[in-house]
């Protein structure tokens, strides 16, 4: 069978169309205009970013959301640049995404030519896999493998870099078949093993995370949980993997953990890690656990037969996939849970107290109380909500107070990455316009990314904002007071009025200073979203003094100098 003649851009555009792709995130450069020219007539749907960071950290909440992996396009050299905190989120997330980079031709190559850079080198450590197509016809084999290595294993970032040349040539080459991501399951050996060791167990406790979770494994680890009457912590900013409602839901595992889960974690005998990496955050810093080996027995489950023993020599290894060793744990028959049964309503009560009005508002005379905003908005938002951020301490008010409903409800980076939550929040809503979005910035991080809000109005993604202005950078001012108390150095901001931002945007935007003006302002911003399908913006003006729910920066401080 003759092929027809297709120029190196158009036969990449199919390929994206034959591996399911239906929306990609971007900033043009002339570097690959035969993409765009091939777009153009396809009907992916291409959204057009104000910045490549914008557009790299969509890309990567569409990975995260859909587990298919998310599509950015950028220019060469300070494209490039500016994309690779959406690559570095990406790898350490374990989110699929698949960022293309239009390259200098290769008549040009090597030169050190205009915006050239070699993003073998560049990318080496933040990516899967870093490569460059210098051939038209091989185009549909290289992007069936950047999508077969985006999604399998642990799943990450690839990177394509993309010839000028090359995408204006002309080939003959027939397509590939669709990718089909592959992960390992257990073995039935192995969960005889499991269920071994938890029937040995007296204090187990589950710890949920990482990449390659969807609905179905949530129900099913969900019936595993209940069947063996287990608490169930998540790890950080896998918040979502349990609805924080369900009865063995008992809290999160992750940056200001509860000192009562923490100390249930540290004295478990049996820490069953269905998917988290057991990273720094989620072991308060390798604490929770002792590495290499811990002093609880620990099954560690991951998609990656590399990360296993990595840093937590687990008595038992499984490498699986989420979907493969959910289905066989809910399956597997019960375990005689009567020796913990009782702590799974213990952890919740704990989880509870954890979570009521925190004493810094006690004394009432705080105008505005961020604990009751929370649950302002848990009462008017729908369950299946999704609540973005990225970092800071505003963030806190999500983890701690916000009770996520369950599987995808919750876009935030483990990387630590400011920057994310505005674009994560407007990518959610362009995904799925039916669920409702609140991103959570503060002051710092909102202006990193502020700038998407034009992208959010030009194609009209009823996205709600909730800014933090705290007139500080504060997570590093809290940080400062502890170890350099008074010493104020490089943490102050000045900001502008964000609610007349908003509006200069095209956006609806106001400032709320009082716990009463929160609730008609939210009301408002639903209103405004659900009618106009138009972003909202609404503005919290408070005293940077409540910097976490547990002490003031003044606490703080006279803390550190007391001990100083
Ligand atoms: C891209 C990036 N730059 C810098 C940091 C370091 N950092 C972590 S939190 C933070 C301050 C966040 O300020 P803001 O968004 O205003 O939140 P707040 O802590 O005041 O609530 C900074 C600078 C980071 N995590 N990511
Ligand atoms: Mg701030």
């Amino acid at each position: 069978m003759t092929q027809a003649l297709r120029s190196g851009g158009q036969i990449l555009v199919d390929a994206l169309k034959i591996h399911g792709v239906d929306i990609a995130f971007g900033v043009p450069g002339e570097s690959y205009l035969d993409v765009l020219d091939a777009l153009h007539d396809s009907d992916i749907r291409f959204i057009i970013n104000r910045q490549e960071g914008g557009a790299a950290f969509m890309a990567e909440a569409y990975g995260k959301m859909t587990g298919k992996p998310g599509i950015c396009f950028v220019t060469r050299g300070p494209g490039a640049t500016n994309a690779s905190i959406g690559v570095h989120t990406a790898y350490q997330d374990s989110t699929p995404m698949i960022l293309f980079i239009g390259q200098v031709g290769s008549d040009f190559m090597d030169r050190e030519a205009f915006q050239e850079i070699d993003y073998r080198r560049m990318y080496g450590q933040m990516a899967k896999w870093v490569t460059q197509i210098d051939r038209a016809d091989r185009i549909p084999e290289y992007l069936a493998r950047a999508f077969q290595v985006a999604t399998s294993g642990r799943p990450g970032p690839v990177v394509l870099a993309l010839p000028e040349d090359m995408l204006i040539t002309k080939a003959a080459t027939p397509d590939a078949r669709r990718y089909q991501p592959v992960q390992a399951s257990p073995s039935a050996a192995q969960i005889d093993t499991l269920r071994a060791m938890l029937a040995e167990a007296k204090r187990p406790m589950v710890l949920l995370g990482g990449a390659t979770w969807t609905a179905q494994a949530c129900a099913d680890l969900a019936k595993f949980a209940e069947a063996n009457h287990l608490p169930v912590g998540c790890t950080f900013r896998f918040q979502d993997l349990l609805d924080n409602a369900h009865p063995n839901y008992v809290g999160d595992v992750g940056i200001g953990i509860n000192p009562k889960l923490a100390a249930r974690v540290k004295n478990a005998d049996l820490v069953i890690a269905i998917g988290p990496r057991l990273g720094e955050m989620t072991t308060s810093g390798y604490s929770l656990l002792s590495s290499p080996v811990p002093q609880q027995r620990l099954v560690h489950i991951h998609c990656d037969a590399e990360e296993l023993g990595s840093v937590y020599q687990a008595e038992l290894m499984i490498n699986s996939g989420a979907p493969h060793i959910t289905s066989m744990l809910a399956a597997m028959a019960p375990v005689d849970a009567s020796a913990w049964k009782g702590s799974v309503l213990e952890a919740r009560a704990e989880l509870a107290a954890w979570q009521e009005s925190p004493p810094i508002f006690k004394d009432g005379k705080a105008p505005l109380n961020l604990w009751q905003l929370v649950q302002e908005l848990m009462a008017q938002a729908p369950k299946d909500t999704i609540i973005t951020n990225g970092a800071g301490n505003y963030a806190t008010w999500a983890h701690r107070y916000f009770r996520y409903g369950g599987m995808r409800t919750q876009l935030a980076p483990t990387n630590g990455a400011m920057g994310y939550g505005v674009p994560a929040g407007i990518a959610a809503k362009i995904i799925d316009p039916s669920r409702t979005v609140v991103t959570f910035a503060g002051d710092g991080e909102y202006l990193m990314n502020g700038q998407e809000l034009a992208t959010a109005v030009q194609y009209k993604v009823g996205v709600i904002i909730i800014v933090f202005n705290n007139s500080m950078f504060g997570t590093i001012r809290m940080h400062q007071e502890r170890d350099y108390p008074g010493r104020v150095s490089g943490t102050t901001l000045a900001n502008p009025d964000f609610a007349a931002l908003a509006k200069a945007f095209g956006a609806s935007g106001e400032v709320v200073e009082t716990t009463a003006q929160f609730a008609p302002a939210m009301e408002r911003a639903l209103a405004h979203t659900r009618a106009h399908s138009m972003p909202a913006v609404i503005e919290l003006r408070y005293d940077g003094n409540l910097i976490t729910p547990g002490a003031t920066l003044e606490t703080i401080r006279n803390n550190a100098l007391a001990n100083k």
